[in-house]
């Protein structure tokens, strides 16, 4: 039977109980991360476990463990679960209490939750390229914080497959801002484009990754957001996240991106961080 993480406890799947009242299943009050792993180990996992509790702290919850005893609970639950590739899933919410808007009174204890699922690394997706549509962005203005409310996010991914879209890239007006759950990119005469870290975004633990890429590769970074003109003429365009990784995207809504092919800067990116990724393996 595999094991899920309760708090402090490593507990059945099936006896897994969880109220009602829980502010996250009302609300939404809650944060979490999702974090790879490659056989058998954690990718960037100090990344995941300190923008967590810059979630936490952006919406006044306070993490009751040290993120050193969180980092080896989570080790201790892939461990259990035996999971060599695949991914851990992780949530906080402010806790139990009958509902009501405001933060509880009587402070309530967090419930941390966490399991791990099993996934194959989408190669092919990296190799061809996928498709994607332009969106509305229409979500809150803390896009930074990981939030559980993520209406937004699934009404433009829903938009996409419904368009056999991969994904949906948001934009406020003109403004670029980021893919349903990812980062975007753009590439022009060899220097990458990206919208900068701040409130429209959620600053990518992938991007960060990217980034060091970048800069291992000699590739230039402008961090300046981009209009929708501009990433249609983009000479490539791909997106970054924790389970996509990095994957071109060679069609947005109508226009073919480089002849509908992955490109020379995107593939050199790729191998720098398939680089990254043999180091944890
Ligand atoms: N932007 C949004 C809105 C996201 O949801 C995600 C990842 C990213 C960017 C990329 O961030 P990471 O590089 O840190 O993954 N979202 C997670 C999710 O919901 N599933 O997989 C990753």
């Amino acid at each position: 039977m595999e094991k899920m993480l309760l708090n402090n406890d490593l507990i059945d799947n099936d006896q897994m109980k969880l109220s009602i009242n829980d502010r996250g299943y009302q609300f939404g009050d809650g944060i979490y991360e999702v974090i790879k792993v490659y056989n058998g180990n954690l990718f960037t996992p100090t990344e995941h476990i300190d923008r967590l509790y810059r979630s936490a702290d952006a919406i006044r919850l306070v993490i009751p463990y040290t993120k050193d005893v969180l980092h080896k609970t989570l080790y201790d639950l892939v461990e259990e679960n035996e999971l060599v590739d695949g991914h851990i899933y992780l949530q906080i919410t402010r806790g139990v209490s009958p509902r009501n808007h405001a933060f509880p009174i009587e402070p309530t204890e967090p419930v941390l939750i966490a399991y791990t699922q099993t996934a194959e690394r989408p190669v092919n997706n990296h190799r061809n390229g996928v498709s994607a549509i332009l969106v509305e962005d229409i979500r809150w203005l803390r896009c930074d914080i990981k939030s559980l409310n993520l209406l937004g996010n699934v009404l433009a991914k829903q938009k996409a497959h419904e368009a056999n879209c991969y994904e949906a890239i948001q934009h406020r007006g003109e403004i670029v801002t980021e893919g349903s759950s990812s980062n975007i990119y753009g590439i022009k005469n060899g220097v990458l484009y990206t919208h900068p870290t701040n409130q429209y975004i959620l600053n990518g633990i992938t991007r960060q990754v990217v980034m060091k890429c970048c800069q291992e590769l000699g590739i230039q970074v402008v961090e300046e957001p981009m209009t929708k003109e501009e990433l249609l003429q983009m000479d490539e365009v791909f997106l970054s996240s924790t389970t996509s990784e990095i994957t071109p995207i060679i069609k947005i809504d109508d226009s073919i991106i480089n002849s509908g092919k992955p490109g020379d800067f995107t593939r050199k990116i790729q191998q720098a961080f398939e680089e990254k990724v043999q180091q944890v393996m």
